[in-house]
């Protein structure tokens, strides 16, 4: 009897099996395209076997399908590596099949030059990690664990008018002004943390979730933007700090990691790239560079005056006033921060 059940449990699996291998399923997925495409991504079965029922997924998102097809606007999407997965209904059976796809920026980034405005004194202690001008004013933070500290400088004297100093465990990264508070990363501790714009008063602490580590921080006045080294710029609700949503940064030919210091600037995320002397600018909606800075000049500029240090003292920091359409960069411990107005090449 019981060789009888073990030979017929040995039939169920070899038929259920069976059954599993009749259905051969692939996507048939163009792997690299560009924005602004129309994409098609069909379902197919080896020996055209009928389906009930297909749904569609990109990126965890269900996407309305054709029968056994779905077509998608990249753009909708944005550049980057995207998830495709399909759902197949047939027989008795479900099977989810995976698979991906990566879209490039449909054009190489704009060239910029720049032009000195202007230049201000900087404090060649400040290593910095942070800035951003709001009301009149500079505010900085700094980095490097026992020296990272948060200030508010005068633009025209660098003097500093407000400095607190970060415990001794952290290593500061960006800071952004939001709603009368200041935001400020740390950079491996998955950590944050919340003050008062006035006081300095330290409110709260936040966590990071998926997002790597802390490098960048600005904000669009809705959300707090962040880049945590990687290729990838994080939407975080600046009161429940939830991850709201993340782009992906590609240039026509590959994906930008190193994203450091931010600005968001009309509508445009600016962004040092951590060691290269430049600034890249990116569409907020797509995550597509549009342009590049080649600021490899200005460190030059640095060198005529100062000994930096290779790969350490680099350019770092970018902060923009509205009000008189004024942008200024500096870099870690750079004597100098600068006025610069960017040139179309
Ligand atoms: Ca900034």
């Amino acid at each position: 009897m019981k060789k009888i059940a073990v030979f017929i449990s040995f039939l169920t699996l070899f038929f259920v099996t069976s059954c599993n291998d009749d259905y051969k399923f692939t996507l048939d997925v163009v792997k690299k395209t560009t924005l602004n495409t129309s994409l098609s991504i069909t379902l197919k079965e080896k020996n055209d076997k009928p389906v009930d029922k297909v749904q569609f997924f990109v990126d965890g998102q269900e996407v309305t399908a054709n029968e056994n097809s779905f077509t998608i606007n990249t753009s909708d999407f944005g550049v980057g590596k995207h998830v495709v997965s399909a759902l197949a209904f047939y027989p008795g059976k479900t099977k989810k099949i995976n698979d991906s796809f990566e879209v490039l920026a449909d054009k190489a980034p704009a060239i910029y030059s720049y032009k000195i405005i202007n230049s201000f004194p900087h404090d060649t202690k400040a290593y910095t990690q942070g800035l951003e001008f709001y009301n009149g004013f500079l505010y900085e933070t700094t980095g490097r664990k026992g020296q990272s500290s948060l200030r508010k400088v005068e633009l025209t004297t660098g003097k500093v008018l407000q400095k607190i100093a970060l415990d001794n465990q952290y290593f500061g990264e960006g800071l952004t002004i939001l709603n009368n508070k200041i935001y400020w990363l740390t950079w491996q501790a998955k950590k944050g943390f919340v003050y008062d714009l006035e006081t300095f008063k330290l409110e709260k602490e936040f966590a990071f979730n998926k997002s790597e580590e802390g490098w960048g921080l600005t904000n669009n006045g809705t959300d707090l933007i962040k880049s945590d080294g990687t290729n990838k710029i994080w939407f975080l609700d600046p009161v429940t700090f939830k991850e709201k949503k993340s782009l992906q940064v590609y240039t026509n030919k590959y994906a930008l990691e190193n994203l450091n210091e931010l600005e968001f600037i009309d509508d445009k995320i600016y962004a040092n790239k951590y060691q290269q002397n430049a600034i890249v600018i990116i569409d907020v909606h797509t995550g597509a560079v549009l342009g590049v800075a080649d600021l490899s000049d200005l460190k030059k500029e640095m060198e005529k005056t100062q000994k930096l240090v290779p790969e350490d003292e680099v350019l770092n920091g970018i902060a923009f006033d509205k009000e008189n359409n004024r942008l200024f960069v500096t870099g870690k411990n750079w004597g100098k921060l600068f006025e610069i107005e960017l040139i179309k090449k």
